[in-house]
């Protein structure tokens, strides 16, 4: 009996660590729009918070060819954006992607994306110690006239690297 309580115990405290170590890094808020007639690529503004300081490296998903982070910024008086090779996630501050100047860009899509569809994304983060998670979230694609925007989705040219 005192064996079988200290395995329970045991057990427990497994669960309990694992619990804790996924609830490291929350997703919240994913959402894109809906895509127009023609539109192959969309944009995807999410918040994270880490409890720990650490990195996202990438986004993976199913529904496109690639899934790339990119970074916005001003040129020459014109919005430019660039694929961003990581975004720092300081220890318990929220990270709101779109506020960042970053977002989420999803290119390729194998199918258009309709209003109340969830869109399955895995994030890569890397921790302080170097190791490395993978972060499952889903983003809700709301209607094209969604108000809250998280870029000027559509509307802008991608810097290529190649
Ligand atoms: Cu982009």
């Amino acid at each position: 009996m005192h064996m079988l309580f200290r395995l329970c115990g045991l057990l427990i405290a497994l669960l309990l660590n694992a619990n804790v170590y996924a609830g490291d890094i929350l997703v919240e808020d994913a959402w894109l729009r809906a895509t127009a007639p023609g539109q192959d690529a969309a944009s995807v503004d999410l918040t994270i918070t880490s409890s720990q300081q650490a990195v996202l490296l990438g986004v993976f998903s199913e529904v496109c060819k690639a899934a790339e982070l990119h970074r916005m910024f001003q040129e020459g008086g014109m919005m430019k954006m660039r694929e961003a090779k990581a975004l720092e996630l300081p220890a318990g501050k929220p990270v709101n992607l779109g506020k960042s100047g970053y977002h989420v860009m999803l290119v390729g899509l194998n199918a258009p994306l309709k209003a109340g569809e969830k869109i399955p994304l895995t994030l890569m983060v890397k921790l302080a110690d170097n190791s490395k998670m993978k972060v499952n979230a889903l983003a809700e694609v709301r209607p094209l006239t969604a108000t809250k925007a998280p870029s000027n989705q559509g509307e802008h040219e991608h810097m290529r690297m190649d």
